[in-house]
């Protein structure tokens, strides 16, 4: 279910500068094709709205933080990071679901992995004003990571078309992104630049 997908969103309807399901259903159709769930707020009715919209693109969808809703509502994984319940009672919650884990460094990638991470979030790999990071992790360790990864490796943190490049001559070929989409001016357009620099 994850093979191939290369340009993930996280999906937080706060952050949207213009209606955030116009911007959801604008990002999809530009080449979106992984959706995580971040509300800031509680929203069943939101998250079941999501839910149907990527279901309807055949996108899947995640869900940040919330293992239990994950479960009950049917999506197609959770990601769980630094502060989320360890990744043992997640798999117990949900045996079947894409399990995505957040890393920072070597050490926490191979402790995700040993986990049974299906995929990784790896960064910041720049500063960024959606998790407060004022600086991003070093070149060579994004490099290294993305060398010894044994699941794919979702690049995350200030990621834009203007920095996209330099992070696929450190070997990234998939990034997932808030900001950058959310808060454009033309999601659509911005999503489908991304699209063709990381290609089909
Ligand atoms: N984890 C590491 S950086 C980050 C998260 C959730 C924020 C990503 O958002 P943006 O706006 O693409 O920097
Ligand atoms: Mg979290």
């Amino acid at each position: 279910m994850l093979a191939g997908r290369r340009l993930y969103l996280l999906f937080t309807p706060q952050l949207c500068t213009a209606d955030p399901w116009q911007t959801l259903k604008a990002a999809i159709r530009g080449g979106v094709d992984l959706v995580q769930w971040r509300s800031k707020t509680p929203d069943d009715a939101g998250f079941r709205r999501c839910r149907d919209l990527c279901a309807s693109y055949e996108v899947p969808l995640i869900v940040n933080d919330d293992v239990m809703l994950a479960v009950r509502g049917r999506a197609n994984g959770a990601h769980i990071g630094d502060d989320d319940m360890p990744p043992d009672a997640a798999r117990r919650i949900m045996p079947r679901g894409l399990l995505g884990i957040s890393t920072h460094s070597l050490a926490q990638l191979h402790e995700a992995t040993n986990a049974g991470a299906d995929y990784v979030g790896f960064g910041p790999c720049f500063p960024t004003a959606t998790k407060e990071y004022a600086t991003g992790l070093a070149p060579d360790l994004i490099e290294a990571a993305v060398a010894a990864s044994k699941v794919p490796l979702f690049a995350i943190g200030g990621i834009c078309l203007d920095n996209l490049r330099s992070l696929q001559f450190l070997g990234v070929s998939s990034i997932a992104v808030c900001s950058t989409i959310l808060r454009a001016d033309d999601p659509g357009t911005v999503a489908a630049k991304l699209r063709n620099f990381l290609g089909n």
